[in-house]
Order: C-alpha cells, then sequence, then structure tokens
C-alpha cells in the first residue's frame, strides 16, 4: 500500500496526545512532555488502502525561539520531509495557537489544521467559521473534539484527499509579509536563485530566507555554505528594514504575523459576546 508520512504539531494542551490516541487507538499516557526530556511517538493507520504514518511531536508554540523541543519538532520536519503536517490547535486559544499556523504555513509544506475542542468551542457560544479560515489561508482545515473521537474520520479521509492532490497541486498558502520584508526576499532570493541550491529539499528558500531575516541562529550557520556575497546581502538588507521601522527584523516579522491573525480573526471568528449584543 502508499504510505503517507503525517507529523502532528501544535501548542502545548492542545490536545495532540488525545488525537493521537484517537487516530492510532493507541494507549499512550496523556500528559505533558516533561522538561527537556524529547521524545516522540508513532503509530501506523490503514485506510483507504493506504498506510498513514503519524508521529506525535513534542508541544511547541513557534518555531522562532529555541527551546529543546523546537529545535527537535523543526528539524524532524526538515530531516524526514513528512508529507503532511497536521496542526492541531486549542479552538479556545485560536490567536496564540495560530501563530505557530502562520510559521507553518511560510514552511511551504502541505497543511491541514485540526481546530480541537471544538466541543469547548461551542459551549462557550463562540462561532468559527471554517470555511472562510480555508478560503483566506488556502489551508484545509477540519472540527474535532479528540477526546470523543469526533472528527477522527474526517481527518482521515482529508489526509488521503490532500495527499492525492499533492501529485498535482503545489502549496499555496503563505502569508504576505510587508512591502520592505518581500523586498528583501526578493533581493536574497535572486542570490539564492544564482548559487545552486544546497539546502536540504524539504525546506523552502523563502522559509529559509525569513529565518535569515529573523536571525536564527541554525538558519545562519547553513549560510557558510554560500558565497559571503549572500550574508553582505542578508546584512545590507537587515539595516534596510531596521532603519526603516526602527525596530529589530524578527519583531517586525512577528507583527505581521499577528496582523494576519488579526484580520483572520476579524473575518472568521466571532465571540459570544459579540454576536449577542449584536442580537440585541
Ligand atoms: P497535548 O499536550 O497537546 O498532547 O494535549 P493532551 O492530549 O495531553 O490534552 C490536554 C488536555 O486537554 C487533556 O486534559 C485532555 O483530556 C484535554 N482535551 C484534549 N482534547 C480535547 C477536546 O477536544 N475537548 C476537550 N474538552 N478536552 C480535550
Ligand atoms: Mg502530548
Ligand atoms: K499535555
Amino acid at each position: 500500500p502508499k504510505e503517507i508520512h503525517i507529523a502532528l504539531i501544535g501548542n502545548p494542551n492542545c490536545g495532540k496526545t488525545s488525537l493521537f490516541n484517537n487516530l492510532s487507538g493507541s494507549k499512550e499516557h496523556v500528559g505533558n512532555y516533561s522538561g527537556v526530556t524529547v521524545d516522540s511517538k508513532k503509530a501506523t493507520v490503514k485506510w483507504k488502502g493506504y498506510k498513514l504514518h503519524f508521529i506525535d511531536l513534542p508541544g511547541i508554540y513557534s518555531f522562532t525561539t529555541f527551546t529543546p523541543e523546537e529545535v527537535y519538532a523543526r528539524d524532524y520536519i526538515l530531516d524526514n520531509n513528512p508529507d503532511i503536517l497536521l496542526n492541531i490547535i486549542d479552538s479556545t486559544n485560536l490567536e496564540r495557537n495560530l501563530l505557530l499556523t502562520t510559521q507553518l504555513m511560510e514552511m511551504g509544506k502541505e497543511l491541514i489544521v485540526a481546530f480541537n475542542m471544538f466541543d469547548e468551542l461551542k459551549k462557550s457560544g463562540d462561532l468559527l467559521d471554517i470555511e472562510k479560515f480555508d478560503a483566506m489561508t488556502k489551508v484545509n482545515s477540519i472540527p474535532t473534539t479528540a477526546i470523543k473521537g469526533e472528527g477522527n474520520r474526517d481527518i482521515l479521509n482529508k489526509i488521503v484527499e490532500v495527499f492525492q492532490s499533492l501529485q498535482t497541486d503545489t502549496v499555496s498558502h503563505s502569508i504576505q509579509h510587508s512591502d520592505e520584508i518581500e523586498y528583501s526576499i526578493s533581493k536574497i532570493g535572486e542570490l539564492f536563485d544564482k548559487y545552486p541550491y544546497k539546502l536540504n529539499q524539504a525546506i523552502n528558500t523563502r522559509f529559509y530566507i525569513l529565518k535569515l531575516l529573523e536571525r536564527d541562529p541554525e538558519a545562519l550557520k547553513k549560510l557558510d555554505m554560500y558565497p559571503s556575497a549572500v550574508a553582505k546581502e542578508l546584512e545590507a538588507q537587515v539595516e534596510r528594514i531596521e532603519s526603516h521601522y526602527h525596530d529589530v527584523c524578527d519583531s517586525v516579522i512577528t507583527q505581521t504575523r499577528y496582523h494576519f491573525i488579526q484580520d483572520l480573526l476579524n473575518q472568521c471568528y466571532v465571540s459570544s459576546s459579540d454576536h449577542a449584543s449584536k442580537g440585541r
């Protein structure tokens, strides 16, 4: 049978392990990864003639700081190049959870979002327009309630559907950064186009350039493989951006992600207090 590799990724306590256990029928304990001990759990599910291999990665809030969990999760994705990232979100904490989602979108890998804790969202009376979310992000998403197994079949079906479409479609989700940042991405990108591409193919150039602009130490280490012209251009671009904004580059980039999330939530999400007052 055909194999599909899926990595589960999300914030701590979003219900990742519950979803993993429910999808795989596994009896692994639900709980926190303790401290710096990084571990991962694997399971295989047969579905519609495919073998779905799941890996439960440690919970992380973003790819921008450097906890061992973040390094582990990112390296796992870059080294193993899973076919699909399954991003589990705590639907009662959308703004915070979506920061990681914006960064996963920038990775340029196929992405499915599970809006988990959907029972809690419904209970709160808040409304989330998932179709609109999908249209705005070009991501496929599914509501789930992992502790009850609700959404399991939808997730498995969506994985197969997305995997089948991977053969013909290119991944199109990424967020638009400010004109200044986009200019720098294209200037540095021109240099990468000129030199042979030596990076891991699992990582796209755009994601890598954003990491360079954020002065991500792991990304900067890899810059040694390129002629010094690339590092020089990077420095010039960082200086240009920072003098334009009077702010450090990674803060400018993070703010754009938060603006994107704000815009998204303004259009896709209504809190119960808002629609109650509108109805009055
Ligand atoms: P992880 O840290 O992401 O692996 O999250 P866990 O699977 O350990 O879940 C964290 C807590 O949330 C546990 O107490 C779960 O029982 C609970 N939980 C997980 N999924 C859901 C859900 O869909 N609805 C509700 N109400 N609780 C959930
Ligand atoms: Mg867990
Ligand atoms: K937990």
